[in-house]
């Protein structure tokens, strides 16, 4: 029986070896219907063996779009319907520190000034995590660079969402949005010893690796909360490390909240929030409209910093259990859609704080059951 309960087709043998690690995946279509700017175009660019990719596939690309700028990003109808505004007024992040492990940033972008530390630049193995293109198609899809700008854009959101926290940036994956596990799991020990409140996780590997799990491990005991992007292909097979249970998965919802066609779902998601056609920035200074859960679990991200910004003595635990137990009531359902869609506002007003954490169970479960309340 085909579980997607979005009208999708249940996903191909093929796609679900190639998440799982047991064949390539290069060659495999992303999932279609989705919404995207017209300037987007779509890479299947899916993981497997040692690699990390953005998302574990099904990754859209963006491109410096000069008809968008920063009236417009600060103008989106998301920012409204999350009530980031009402929430700002209680809180804005002052104090923590988010960690964002991605294709680095530009950190000369005027919207980014003052608001980046470099953490460490795992693929170059320098000290200085910026984004780079390579102008090379190392991975044979047809596409350049395809993954330059993706943490830029992250950077973006998570600067206008959480405007006093400090962003340290860490650089995982290049140009074309592929990493390695190892340097993944490096940069997340880096980013606790550092100082990390949360690991934003946009990128995604078919299989767990174990030294990924020892990382997340790593983050749980010393209470940084890791928020991991669901996945873009529109399905329910695991993708790690969204799946792994200390992390708390974010799912991509549209306009009408309802749960995007290309994002994963399934047991382990925990929130949703919006990630399609969002603007934010490009490097160069630039601007740019991208979809995808990594933009969503930007978002989530952001809300955690606000969350432990109003109250620091809450683990991390607690931080995810009010971003649950405030999301906006109908727009989620247990085990496939997770709590439903995050609401700022609502996550730092006073009742919330009154919710008791619950510890996380086992992989594939997520926080998810243990949350829910009907
Ligand atoms: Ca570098
Ligand atoms: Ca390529």
């Amino acid at each position: 029986m085909n579980p997607n309960p979005f009208g999708g087709v249940a996903a191909p043998l093929s796609i679900l070896l190639c998440s799982l690690g047991l064949t390539a995946c290069s060659g495999d279509a992303p999932p279609s219907a989705v919404p995207e700017p017209s300037f987007d175009v779509q890479g299947a660019n899916l993981a497997y063996n040692d690699d990390v990719s953005v998302e574990g596939g099904g990754m859209s690309v963006s491109f410096n779009d000069g008809n968008i700028s920063q009236d417009h990003v600060v103008g989106q109808d998301f920012l409204t319907r999350l009530r980031v505004g009402e929430a700002h007024e209680v809180s804005r992040g002052s104090g923590v520190r988010i960690a964002l492990l991605d294709t680095g940033v530009d950190p000369h972008h005027p919207e980014l000034e003052g608001r980046i530390r470099a953490g460490r630049d795992l693929v170059d193995n320098d000290g200085e995590p910026w984004e780079a293109r390579a102008g090379q198609d190392n991975d044979g899809d047809g596409l350049f660079d395809e993954g330059y700008g993706h943490g830029t854009h992250l950077a973006g959101l998570i600067a206008m969402l959480a405007p006093e926290a400090e962003i340290v940036v860490y650089r995982v994956l290049g140009p074309e949005g592929w990493g390695t596990a190892t340097g993944v799991s490096q940069a997340m020990t880096r980013a606790v010893n550092e100082g990390a409140d949360i690991i934003n996780l946009s990128l995604g590997m078919g299989a767990s690796f174990r030294a990924v799990e020892q990382a997340l491990t790593y983050a749980a005991d010393r209470d940084v909360l890791v928020v991991t992007s669901a996945g873009n292909r529109g399905v329910s097979i695991p993708e790690y490390p969204a799946f792994w249970p200390t992390s708390i998965a974010v799912g991509s919802a549209g306009e009408d909240d309802a749960l995007s066609e290309f994002s994963n779902y399934g047991p382990h998601l925990f929130v949703s929030a919006p990630g399609e056609s969002i603007l934010s920035l490009y490097p160069g200074g630039g601007y740019a409209a991208w979809s995808g859960t990594s933009m969503a679990a930007a978002v989530v991200s952001s809300l955690a910093g606000l969350v432990l910004a109003q109250d620091p003595t809450l683990g991390a635990a607690a931080v995810a259990n009010r971003i649950a137990a405030s999301t906006v009531p109908g727009t989620g359902t247990a085990g496939i859609t997770g709590h439903g869609r995050v609401d700022f506002a609502a996550a730092l007003s006073e009742g919330i704080t009154q919710v008791d954490p619950k510890e996380p169970t086992e992989p594939g479960t997520g926080w998810t059951p243990d949350f829910y309340e009907p």
